[in-house]
Parts: C-alpha cells; structure tokens; sequence
C-alpha cells in the first residue's frame, strides 16, 4: 500500500462525523478560570467579554440559532434543517467542530484581554465539546446549563460573604436564609445575566427557535446582534 493512502487510512479511524439533521449542540468552557483575576461575586468586564465572545462564535458558525451563556461556558445550538439542501457546518466533522470552536473563543477572548489594561495578559484557552440530542431534550439541555447557572450564581454571592466552614452541607434554600441575614436578597440584588446568564440570537432570526420556548422565558435575558452594535450591553 502507498504511502499516502496508509497515512490517510489511520487519520480516517478518528475522523468521526455527526448526523446531518439532527440538533447539534457545542459548549466550551474556560480552562482554570478560576485562576483570571476577577471581581467577586461577578465581574462585569468578564460577563460583557463572554457575551462578546459568544457573538463572535454565533457570526462565524454557520447554522447557529442561538447561544447561551453563563459563568465561564457558552453552549451553541446549531440546526442544518433550514431547507433540505441545508449543509451542515464543517460537514459535522467532529475534529473540526471542536477545534475550531475551541479556537474561535479562545482567539477572540484572548484579543479581548490584552486590550484591558487593568487585567493580566493571558493566553487563555477554552476546552470544546460537540455532540448530538433528539429535538425533544434540546430545551432539557438548556435547562440543565440554566440549573447549573443558578446554583453557580447564589453560591457565587454567599461564597463573598460567609466561609467554606459556614456554608459544608448547606442546601440553596439554606443560602438564600444565610444572604437575608445580611440584608441580600439573591432574587432582587443582582442583574439577569448574574442571575440568568444570557441568550444570545443571531439578527436576522430574533426569536428563540419553538423547541426551547419554555426555558427562554425562564432565563429571559435575550440580546440579538443588533443590539450588540448598539451597545445596549
Ligand atoms: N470572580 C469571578 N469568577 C468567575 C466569574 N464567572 C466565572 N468565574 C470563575 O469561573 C469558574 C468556572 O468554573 P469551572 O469551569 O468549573 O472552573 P475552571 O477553573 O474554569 O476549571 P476547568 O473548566 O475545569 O478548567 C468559577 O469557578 C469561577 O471561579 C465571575 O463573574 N467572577
Ligand atoms: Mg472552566
């Protein structure tokens, strides 16, 4: 056997391709951000950054309905069902989904930091991870990242104020208790995408598609690309 064709023989065992048809969902994820220097319990230049950074995900994947940010991750939704002929983005080749996702955030947050002077330079990286859900668990998908974001969000404020020691074995409704002890009311003190995070729609679409209705008004902090330019964030 040639050469060439033995060489390309063991790249194609990993060449793994999804499902054309079928929703695709992509999350990355900050790797060790827990080591940015940030403001606690949240930061705004580094919620304002994700946002970007997930509007300039949704502008450079192609079939991209929506995003979906929180904490240091971003899940994008992408459905190739637009017409029949509708191609896939990057064939659904799973390599390149994940690397040039993974490169598409981690480029454009890096760019981002080394502009803030008040912030160390770092080149940061996002891990990627891409895969394939039947339709009627794209809005399960959504909410359990919206669970997470919430439980992530009250720790974040009690963790501000009260010790580890304080806080071994507490249950959400244990945190909300601790906070109105200090006069914080998790609920009113703090904004939508702290609280939320934030959906994110490509311009020319501004609706949600149907399959995630229900928990779109549960987060119910939606920005389009228009608005992006306008600078309403
Ligand atoms: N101070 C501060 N930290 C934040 C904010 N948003 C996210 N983070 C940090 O981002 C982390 C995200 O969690 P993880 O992704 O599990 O932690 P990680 O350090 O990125 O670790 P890996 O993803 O496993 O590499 C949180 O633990 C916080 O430390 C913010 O607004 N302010
Ligand atoms: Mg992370």
């Amino acid at each position: 056997m040639q050469l060439s064709e033995r060489i390309k023989l063991y790249e194609s065992v990993t060449d793994y391709t999804l499902s054309i048809k079928t929703p695709v969902i992509i999350r990355v994820d900050g790797k060790t951000f827990h080591s940015l220097k940030l403001n606690k319990p949240f930061d705004e230049w580094f919620i304002e950054t994700m946002i970007g950074t997930a509007f300039f995900m949704m502008k450079n994947i192609q079939n991209a309905k929506l995003a979906y940010t929180q904490s240091d991750e971003i899940s994008i939704l992408l459905l190739d069902t637009n017409t029949i002929e509708t191609q896939p983005w990057l064939g659904n080749r799973l390599n390149k989904l994940v690397s040039i996702s993974a490169a598409l955030a981690s480029s454009y947050f890096t760019y981002q930091i080394s502009k803030n002077k008040s912030k160390n330079m770092r080149y940061v990286q996002f891990d990627a991870r891409a895969f394939q859900l039947p339709e009627f668990e794209i809005e399960n998908y959504f909410i359990h990242r919206w669970r997470d974001c919430v439980r992530n969000s009250i720790l974040a404020v009690v963790q501000s104020h009260y010790s580890s020691k304080v806080l071994h074995g507490k249950k959400q409704e244990d945190m909300h208790e601790l906070l109105h002890k200090i006069n914080i009311n998790w609920a009113n003190d703090f904004n939508g995408h702290e609280k939320n995070g934030t959906i994110i729609l490509p311009e020319e679409v501004k609706e949600a598609p149907a399959l995630v209705q229900g928990w779109k008004d549960l987060v119910n902090t939606i920005l389009t690309e228009k608005e992006k330019e306008d600078g309403e964030i």
